[in-house]
């Protein structure tokens, strides 16, 4: 079987580390009468972290070794000592990364900002040492809290290409020959359709530095809203870029109508998604070099009634004028946010507990551990135990 290169989702599962358990423990020194408590707090659990990094552009890493788990936090100790902090787990995924709650189905996190850290499982609070518990009334506690509980969850990790601008075309018209044209990027171009399978980003540059980021997708066929040919796992891919191009084979090879293949595409986004059709957009008519092209392009004019940037990927003919074009639409000044109208966030912040004083809503929950009196005859010092 061919290894994955490749993939753009993935379900996981989330365990933050559980906190430690507070200590119950007596001072117990040689000339120290009525020592007190002094068991210290638990450490608090790790948190599941997903941070952005700009170095990797699929959710291989995730598909292989799905079980995140950070450490448990240490218990506390005699001597007020408190237990170690458990260590967070930072996960590193791809810019473009949504997450959700399996459960819920609810979006939990949208990594889209080059070294953004989301906290999708919680570590559990430590408990606190009978050293807290000390007052007027009782000089020897033997109550101690223990560490708050781990938080666990499925979560599926959806990844979608953030470019300035998504290629959109049928196979074969030339998306990734256009990529490949303007960028140093390399994707496979062959003449039998879904060539290219997995999204793949190239920057053009322009004279002055400036750049544009390009994604080219696999190619969408007709019912690909619907999800007819992975229609749907490509589509996602566009809808993080702030500018379609349509890319159109004008020489209708294999009998293909350019005008049709424009109809469809159109129809395709518009059925996907509203926010998606009313992107800014461009059309590129390609394979402008061979004569049915020429002949084609003045009728898909009057059929589709828009102008269309002719260029020829072989011949280079028209690509600085739609390097241009582009670079007008790709306004560097709007920043796009893609927006989540029907998802809303669900991280919950929980209440921090550490530090001396014990939160109310602590208190409330806490469970409080009895131990057993200790025997006077083994621990003569803790003779103010009752
Ligand atoms: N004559 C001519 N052929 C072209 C031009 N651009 C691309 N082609 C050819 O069209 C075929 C398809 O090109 P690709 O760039 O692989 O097309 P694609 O849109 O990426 O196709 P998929 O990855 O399958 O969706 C290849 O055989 C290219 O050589 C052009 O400007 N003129
Ligand atoms: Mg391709």
């Amino acid at each position: 079987m061919k290894a994955k290169t490749f993939i753009d989702q993935v379900e996981v599962q989330v365990r933050s580390g559980k906190g430690g358990d507070g200590s119950m423990s007596m001072r117990r020194e040689a000339l120290v009468e009525f020592g007190g408590p002094d068991g210290g707090d638990g450490g608090r659990g790790g948190d599941v972290v997903f941070k952005a990094s700009e170095h990797i552009n699929s959710l291989l890493g995730l598909y292989y070794d799905p079980k995140c788990y950070a450490q448990d936090g240490a218990p506390g100790q005699s001597q007020k000592m408190f237990g170690k902090r458990g260590k967070d787990l930072v996960v590193p995924v791809p810019l473009g990364t949504e997450v959700y709650d399996v459960d819920t189905g609810l979006l939990v996190a949208d990594i889209t900002e080059p070294g953004q850290s989301v906290i999708v499982a919680k570590g559990g609070a430590g408990g606190y040492g009978n050293v807290h518990f000390k007052s007027s009334v009782n000089q020897a506690p033997t109550e101690h809290t223990p560490g708050g509980p781990c938080e666990e969850r499925r979560l599926r990790l959806e990844l979608k290409t953030i470019a300035d601008a998504g290629l959109l075309g049928f196979p074969n018209a030339g998306k990734s020959s256009l990529l490949t044209a303007l960028s140093s990027a390399t994707p496979k171009i062959a003449s039998y359709p879904f060539t290219t399978l997995n999204p793949m980003v190239g920057t053009i540059v322009y004279d002055d530095w400036a750049k544009i980021a390009m994604a080219d997708v696999p190619g969408i066929i007709e019912g690909a809203a619907k999800g007819v040919g992975l229609g749907l796992a490509f589509l996602k891919h566009l809808e993080r870029s702030k500018v379609l191009v349509y890319v159109i084979d004008m020489a209708g090879t294999d009998g293909r109508e350019p005008w049709r293949d424009y109809e469809v595409l159109k129809k395709e986004i518009d059925e996907y998604s509203a926010e998606l059709a009313e992107r800014p957009h461009l059309v590129v008519a390609n394979k402008m070099d061979d004569e049915a092209a020429k002949e084609n392009l003045p009728r898909f004019s009057e059929e589709t009634g828009v102008e269309p940037i002719a260029v020829s990927c072989a011949s280079r003919e028209g690509l600085d004028a739609f390097k241009e074009e582009l670079r007008r639409i790709v306004n560097p000044k709007t920043r796009f946010h893609h927006t989540h109208a029907d998802r809303k966030l669900d991280i919950k912040d929980m209440p921090d507990t550490t530090g001396d004083e014990i939160p109310a809503e602590a208190m409330q929950f806490a469970t409080f551990l009895k131990l057993e009196k200790p025997k006077a005859k083994s621990h003569p010092s803790r003779g103010n135990i009752h």
